[in-house]
């Protein structure tokens, strides 16, 4: 499923996102930064130990990543030349920023990517795994913040959600349908 906006197209697909034909894909990662399980944990098993090497550099730097803000790695052995790590806020009920802390993850991490000259990206369905958050909920959160980054003047060509599970999947095509 695909939408053009405001001169970029914006795609839902199904599948595992380390597979990514994309110059960037993010990763949802924890503050930290030295991996985890999930889609981090299968970003650095496929990427391989140039991207940790990175990450550590990172954390030693500026002490790791705070929720709603992003860092840029190499995307070492992966298709995509970088990632874009991000990291998503615990779910805990709703009302506790939860809605603004995501919302961040994609802004900031699509901040990032124009900085770099990237002008296509995959996104995770970020913090709707361990972290928690309600699927349709996320879901509304990140088209929200990725389709108001593509109304103002911007340098995307190609914008994919990339959909591990199938309620994700049926929530985002539902949704990206609707635009
Ligand atoms: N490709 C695309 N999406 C995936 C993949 C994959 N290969 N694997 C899982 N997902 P999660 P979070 C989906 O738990 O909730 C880690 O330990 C998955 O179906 O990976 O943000 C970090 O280090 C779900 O929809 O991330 C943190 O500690 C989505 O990715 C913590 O988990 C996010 O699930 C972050 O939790």
């Amino acid at each position: 499923m695909e939408k053009t906006l405001n001169g970029a197209k914006l795609e839902v697909v199904q599948g595992d996102i380390t597979q990514s034909a994309m110059a960037c894909i993010v990763n949802a990662a924890n503050s930290s930064l030295l991996g985890g399980g999930g889609v981090d944990g299968a970003i650095h098993r496929a990427g391989g130990r140039r991207i940790l090497d990175e990450c550590v550099r990172i954390r030693s730097e500026r002490g790791g990543c705070p929720v709603g803000e992003a860092v840029i790695t190499t995307g070492g052995n992966l298709k995509a030349k970088h990632v874009i790590h991000t990291v998503g806020p615990v779910w805990n009920g709703g009302k506790k920023g939860e809605a603004e802390k995501l919302g961040n993850c994609y802004r900031s991490a699509l901040r990032l990517a124009e900085q770099h000259g990237i002008a296509s990206i995959s996104f995770p369905n970020i913090s709707t795994g361990i972290y928690g958050y309600p699927k349709d909920e996320a879901a509304e959160v990140a088209i929200g913040a990725v389709t108001g980054v593509l109304a103002r003047k911007h340098g995307f060509e190609r914008i994919q959600f990339v959909c591990f599970d199938f309620e994700n999947y049926d929530l985002y095509v539902e949704r990206v349908g609707e635009l």
